[in-house]
């Protein structure tokens, strides 16, 4: 396979102005008509050009016409990768394709497939190829018209984009409809669907007075499910309006669930298709997290609506012109719906755990990639979350105001058109007048930069001074890294732990600033804040501004002074974090060693005064649970060389351990305290319920049979699935605990007929840290739970033991490598973009102690050599071993 680069990057010769697509949707075959409206885009004259057409070995060419008259076979090229008009006529023309199509045998899930019965499609990125022959890049849009005819019994509902023009009844038991799109739109925002569906609808009436029609279509068995969705789709018309001024365009807006989906959801236009675990919901089947991920993914997509849709991408290599910026705006409107600081730390912490590892991996790359073979394999956590991240930069270094101007600019100069990364950023600059020269090598350069702070008090003078370095390690093909424009958002705390006014030497000071946004862009920079009056504790990198890696001088001492005083939520948060983060990778060192561990009392008083902090009326009970969590195995092997999984979590263990014992009356009262009679929705009891289950997770380190007795009783009265998982998953990670299979049994025949549920249950089992977890895992593929066709499952299983706890896939005797090989050849006969996913455990084999090294290495050379394997896979598992 070749990679494509974004150097090659050509506009089309050919432009489609209209398509009328036909669907004949059949059991054994479906037949599509195409019919485009094809104009040169050069000058008339000359050379005729080939018009390519992309498409799939999956797709049969059952016809080609021009102008009404069939092409002769001579006028054409066919391959695996398309079709080639070879001399079109030079003027505007009308352009027929037929093929035919089984959706039934997809089992990729890109292109018309089949989930539970019902047709739908999934096109991003290059599905729409295995469709139909088509100039599938995104920079070719055009207005579609979609025919859709099936049976009527078996298919009532047909769906496609835009609004429904037509419909009736036809011989044979069979109905059609017809659907419209006004709005152009590139080949990957189709979609169509087709089936049996129960449906919810609610309007909303924008702020310019048009009515939307919104609709949830469900199974009809879940349809008591979908409320939490309608409600977060109204939440994110609103906000949008609001926040930014943009409404919805249309008088329909669908959402569809569907249970086998390779991604979260789609941003199709007004039909939006999801994931049904981010669809359904109840308190009974579904937890606050799935709760909240709803609300956030609903409002992601519906925010595309002008963050991808309206305005799109000129190629793949800009996905983070969308991507980043849509993840950035649905991060905002959950902070806006939540607690914004909590949100904040979660986000920085997905950030840490998966993508920092990706940027300093083989499958390092920019947000704006350089090459691709597969572009499936870079919907990544760096084109994503750091894509956020830069666009958070934006606002922090322009302001609120600032951003929304070019926010503003930006719609107002591309409305209708496919765009680049650099158009957003010259948006940005121009509307502010600001020179974002020094900001360009965010979307260029890979890998995390370090930034290392030391400062410095003079008490005399009655400044302190900041000296900031920065620098980009190495990362595969770029080893020549310029510094980059960051924002360094910073306070100094004075003694009785308030927020100091600041100054900053060469600017003039607004009054009464207490966070200077420093604009660091040298390899080196020094920052002098003049009329201190006294030595101050710095808070450096508020709300995390820039997505680095910060070393600063502060002391311990210092730490637990910010994390009991600072005024910025996130930088509360992060001093305990740097704090623990620096007492384990010590007492890893000295596990390592075989010396005896021993915990640091300091570190035990400052954690207690974080639980009891839940005792003050009105705490953040959210925050304290949050600060509570300790860095994960995963975050801390990143920071070990080599990384020995089982020193690490023997070390962490310790630490856990030794705070669940030495906190034991705190945590107990705290569960107790916080556990309520009844379910209820509200923030305050979903951050009273995870104080509490995070406190449960605690104690049950303690192996004490009390609490394990305690937990069970939870478990089996629990009226929610979140306390029911909690107190499931308090009772799963341990092999001497004698409840732990009557209540995995008692969970499964509980819920075996929800697959969304047995998704957790797979997953809580895959990722327990029990010994010689591999065999259990194997035994669960085997299991009527697991389907390996549904992603959900293999996502849950297979994800879930590779993610989990590092001490079975990284077991001594490779059987967690072995089965992980395995299960990847399995999945990629059937869905290449699956299994790159789950291959990922393997990319970082680097990292590891030479023995393990070999072992994974050996299952990455097994894999690149099996015949027949899926380009996606082949991409990931040949640069890892590059
Ligand atoms: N549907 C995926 C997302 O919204 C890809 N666009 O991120
Ligand atoms: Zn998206």
């Amino acid at each position: 396979p070749k990679p494509i680069y974004l150097k090659d990057y050509t506009a089309p010769d050919y432009r489609f102005a209209k398509v009328v697509l036909d669907f004949e949707l059949g059991e054994e075959v479906t037949v599509v008509g195409n019919t485009i409206s094809v104009e040169p885009t050069f000058a008339a004259g000359g050379d005729p050009r080939p018009l390519f057409l992309n498409g799939d070995p999956t797709v049969e060419l059952a016809g080609v016409e021009v102008n009404g008259t069939a092409l002769d076979a001579s006028a054409y090229v066919l391959t695996k990768k398309g079709l080639t008009i070879t001399a079109p006529p030079a003027a505007p023309f009308e352009l027929k394709i037929t093929t035919k199509i089984k959706p039934q045998e997809n089992t990729e899930l890109e292109g018309l497939y089949k989930s539970s019965g019902n047709f739908c499609t999934q096109c991003e990125a290059e599905g729409f190829r295995r469709i139909t022959f088509y100039q599938d890049r995104p920079d070719v849009m055009s207005e579609f018209t979609t025919r859709i005819t099936a049976d009527k019994a078996k298919y009532p509902v047909l769906l496609s984009n835009g609004n429904l023009v037509d419909s009736g009844d036809l011989d044979g038991g069979k109905h059609f409809t017809v659907w419209e799109d006004p709005f152009p739109k590139p080949a990957y925002l189709f979609a169509l669907v087709a089936g049996d569906l129960g449906m919810i609808e609610d309007k909303f009436t924008t702020k310019s007075g048009r009515e939307v029609a919104l609709r949830i279509y469900v199974e009809e068995h879940n349809l008591d499910k979908a409320d939490w969705a309608m409600v977060s789709l109204i939440k994110s018309m609103k906000w949008d309006e609001d926040v930014f001024g943009l409404e919805y365009d249309l008088d329909l807006f669908n959402i569809v669930a569907v249970d086998d989906f390779n991604m979260g959801a789609m941003e199709n236009k007004s039909l939006n298709i999801f994931n049904s675990r981010l669809v359904l919901a109840t308190p009974q089947t579904a937890t606050d997290m799935d709760y909240s991920a709803i609300e956030g993914v609903v409002a992601h997509e519906y925010f595309h609506n002008w963050t991808g849709n309206r305005v799109t991408c000129r190629d793949w290599f800009q996905l983070s012109l969308k991507e980043g910026l849509t993840v950035y705006r649905d991060q905002e409107f959950s902070a806006d719906m939540n607690s914004r600081g909590v949100k904040r730390i979660g986000d920085v912490a997905r950030l840490r755990m998966a993508q920092f590892p990706q940027d300093a991996g083989p499958m390092a790359h920019p947000i704006r990639p350089e090459s691709y073979i597969k572009m499936d394999n870079f919907y990544t956590v760096t084109v994503y979350e750091k894509g956020a991240e830069v666009v958070r930069m934006y606002e922090t270094l322009l302001g609120k105001d600032g951003f929304r101007k070019g926010m503003d600019l930006y719609f107002e100069r591309h409305d209708g058109q496919a765009v680049t990364c650099d158009d957003f950023l010259a948006a940005m600059a121009d509307a502010n007048g600001a020179d974002l020269t020094a900001f360009k090598p965010w979307y260029s350069q890979a890998g995390t930069p370090k930034l290392d702070v030391t400062t410095e008090y003079d008490a005399a003078a009655k400044t302190f001074t900041m000296t900031c370095t920065q620098s980009t390690p190495t990362t595969p093909g770029q080893s020549d890294k310029k510094p980059v424009l960051m924002p360094i958002a910073v306070g100094l705390l004075a003694s009785d732990g308030s927020d100091m006014e600041l100054t900053l030497e060469g600017e003039a000071g607004a009054a009464g600033e207490t966070t200077k946004v420093l604009r660091f862009s040298e390899a080196s920079q020094t920052f002098v804040f003049t009329d201190v009056a006294e030595k101050p504790v710095p808070s450096i990198l508020r709300n995390f501004s820039a997505p680095v890696r910060l070393s600063t001088d502060l002391t311990q001492e210092d730490l637990i002074f910010l994390m009991a005083n600072d005024s910025d939520q996130f930088n509360r948060w992060e001093a305990g974090q740097t704090l623990t983060r620096a007492l384990l990778l010590d007492l890893v060192e000295k596990a390592g060693k075989g010396e005896e561990l021993v915990m640091d009392q300091a570190i035990v008083d400052a954690m207690r005064n974080i639980v009891n902090l839940a005792k003050e009326k009105g705490a953040d009970k959210a925050f304290i649970a949050r600060a509570m969590a300790l860095p994960s195995e995963g975050e801390l092997s990143e920071m070990v060389v080599p990384a020995d999984p089982d020193v690490i979590h023997a070390a962490r263990d310790f630490v856990v351990k030794t705070l669940a014992k030495e906190l034991k009356e705190e945590l107990l009262w705290t569960m107790r305290d916080n556990t309520s009679e009844k379910y209820e929705r509200d923030g305050e009891s979903r951050a009273a319920r995870t104080l509490k289950n995070t406190c449960l997770a605690l104690l049950s380190y303690l192996e004490d049979p009390e609490i394990d007795a305690e937990a069970f009783r939870r478990f089996k009265t629990a009226d929610n699935m979140t306390d029911q998982i909690s107190a499931l998953s308090a009772l799963s990670g341990r092999a001497d605990c004698v409840e732990r299979e009557e209540a995995i049994d008692a969970f499964y025949e509980q819920w075996k007929h929800d697959p969304l549920i047995m998704n957790k249950w797979l997953g809580l089992q895959a990722g327990a840290s029990l010994p010689n977890n591999v065999e259990n895992v194997k035994r669960l593929v085997d299991h009527p739970a697991f389907d390996i066709k549904n992603p959900n499952k293999v996502y849950s299983l297979v994800g879930g033991f590779v993610g989990g706890t590092p001490i079975n896939f990284h077991a001594a005797d490779g059987s967690g490598y072995e089965f992980l090989g395995d299960i990847v050849l399995k999945i990629d006969k059937l869905n290449g973009g699956v299994a790159a996913r789950m291959v990922g455990g393997f990319t970082r084999w680097r990292k590891y102690d030479e023995k393990r090294q070999e072992m994974m290495k050996a299952q990455l050379e097994r894999i690149v050599k099996t015949e027949g394997l899926s380009e996606n896979v082949f991409e990931i598992v040949s640069k890892s071993l590059e």
